[in-house]
């Protein structure tokens, strides 16, 4: 069902002799894109071949479609998120999507075009901005109270804990608005693991190159500072939580997935070959 309701809003949008550009544009701007990879694939799998059916002969496949809409939002941020120092010039975005036609190039004149719209405007996409984490809590993949040791000092907190968008946030009560902490899950990995101190059922997070985790957690005096923890050990109220955690969390562990994901429509588009999705 839900991919019917994305059919049919996906639907509701006109296209038809809309560049690219001005096709995602409004596309982007009509609803919040979640963080989750595999929506976001599934959401522009669908512009795609929306934009497609509405400008026929433009594209070969909708894959090139979508790997292209890819390629301007990455453009889109390096050209004007101001971090990104090392801005790409029209050239580069010309070699970055050779062969993408299935095993073609796209006419220049049309990546010029593309290229031109998103230096002189950037495109805007709603998003919260940092201040209200509503959303972000709104339909979490699991929640629930874990004990959490500390970093430094190996005392065991009670936190809430919310599972989503590939991240674990961590607060003292349920009903705060702002997390202690955030964990992004990318790059590690969980397992079982013995309590130091007797505790049972619990559950470490690492990473696999021995290195200290990325994570951010707020002090007392609200400054946000970077999390100190070689690996975090939780402990569950029984095996069966500390089954559902690792098992949520497993599911939630993504390396690179925009990366997986374009890759993988890249090579189907130049080989011909159809490459795994997941
Ligand atoms: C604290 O111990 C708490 O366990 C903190 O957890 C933890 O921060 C601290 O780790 C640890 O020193 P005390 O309160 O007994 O001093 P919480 O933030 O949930 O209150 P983490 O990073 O686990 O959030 P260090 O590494 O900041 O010392």
């Amino acid at each position: 069902m839900h991919l019917e309701v994305l059919k049919a809003f996906v639907g509701l949008h006109e296209f038809s002799d809309l560049n690219l550009v001005q096709a995602l544009r409004q596309f982007l701007w009509s609803f919040r894109l979640p963080g989750e990879a595999q929506k976001i694939d599934r959401m522009m799998e669908a512009f795609a071949s929306r934009y497609c059916d509405c400008n026929t002969g433009v594209f070969q496949s909708a894959d090139t479609c979508y790997i292209l809409s890819f390629a301007i939002i990455m453009l889109n941020t390096s050209l004007h998120n101001p971090n990104v120092k090392d801005k790409p010039t029209l050239q580069r975005f010309v070699c970055m999507n050779r062969g993408i036609n299935n095993g073609r190039d796209l006419p220049d004149e049309l990546l010029k075009k593309l290229y031109d719209s998103i230096h002189n405007e950037p495109f805007k996409i709603p998003e919260d901005d940092g201040n209200d984490l509503t959303y972000t809590f709104f339909n979490p993949e699991r929640e629930g109270w874990l004990l959490k040791m500390g970093g430094r000092v190996k005392t065991w907190k009670r936190r809430w804990f919310i599972l989503t968008d590939s991240c674990l946030y961590y607060f003292e009560y349920t009903t705060d608005t702002d997390p202690i902490g955030i964990i992004p899950l990318e790059n590690l990995s969980v397992r079982e693991c013995q309590g130091d101190t007797g505790k049972q059922y619990c559950l470490e997070l690492y990473n696999s190159k021995g290195q200290k985790i990325k994570a951010c957690k707020t002090e007392n005096r609200g400054k946000v500072v970077m999390g100190k923890h070689q690996s975090y050990r939780f402990s569950a109220a029984s095996a069966e939580e500390r089954d559902l955690w690792m098992a949520s969390i497993r599911a939630s562990i993504t390396k690179d997935p925009f990366y997986d994901l374009v890759a993988a429509r890249k090579r189907k588009v130049t080989t011909g070959t159809a490459g795994s999705q997941s």
